[in-house]
């Protein structure tokens, strides 16, 4: 087909850490698709009829990475409308993926073929500025994890599994890292440095 092979960029970083907001600033600015793995987690378990809401439910509130053949359906059904509607579009941001080996595995089987990771973007940020960042939008965020309780369970499942991941792609020299416990001016600034080089 004369379909663009998709062009990926994961955005990956703690709970809290800025990768929705940053991502949303990159869509303003370069030609780019936001996909938030968490965002369309939430999206499924909302979803009158869906089969895995419960499970969502659960391991959202207890900060444990879902079954990668959920996220990637999800994933790939999002990249894919997005490339119909529109075939310019096949450069995505993929927002808080992957996380485990289990999702490094779920990607490489359904999508090593079928789309290039260009690099991570990695939001570097200490356990305490992401935690009380979420904390004070839990205030109204109305997200189940954004107590306490969770973000404990989150920020060990951050440390435990997703960090693995960030070492493992920064060996291979694709990991770009911004210093992201400033203001959100600042961050993006260095993010903005990034994508104009990287083009
Ligand atoms: N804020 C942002 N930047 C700031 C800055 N520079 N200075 C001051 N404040 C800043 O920001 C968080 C808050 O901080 C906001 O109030 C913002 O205004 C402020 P945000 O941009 O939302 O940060 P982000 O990194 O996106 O935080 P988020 O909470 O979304 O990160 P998580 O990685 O925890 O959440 P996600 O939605 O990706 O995942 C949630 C859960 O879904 C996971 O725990 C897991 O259970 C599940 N999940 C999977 O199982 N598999 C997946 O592949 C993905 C998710
Ligand atoms: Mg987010």
């Amino acid at each position: 087909s004369l379909m663009m092979k998709p062009q990926v960029v994961f955005v990956l970083g703690g709970p809290g850490a800025g990768k929705g907001t940053q991502c949303s600033k990159i869509v303003g600015k370069y030609s780019f698709t936001h996909l938030s793995a968490g965002d369309l987690l939430r999206e499924e378990r909302a979803r009158e009829g869906s089969e895995y809401g419960g499970l969502i439910d659960t391991y959202i509130k207890e900060g444990k990475i879902v079954p990668v053949e959920i996220t990637i359906s999800l994933l790939k059904k999002a990249m894919e409308d997005t490339m119909k509607k529109d075939e310019q579009k096949f450069r995505f941001l993929i927002d808080g993926f992957p996380r485990n080996e289990d999702n490094l595995q779920g990607w490489k089987k359904a999508m090593d073929d079928n789309a290039d990771v260009k690099f991570v973007l990695f939001f570097d940020c200490s356990n305490e500025v992401c935690i009380n960042r979420c904390l004070e939008r839990g205030k109204n965020s109305g997200r189940t994890d954004d107590n306490r309780e969770s973000l404990t369970k989150r920020i060990q499942t951050y440390l435990q599994s997703t960090r693995p991941v960030i070492d493992l792609y920064e060996k291979q020299g694709k990991v770009r890292t911004v210093d992201a416990s400033r203001s959100v001016e600042e961050v993006f600034g260095d993010v903005k440095a990034i994508f104009d080089k990287e083009g």
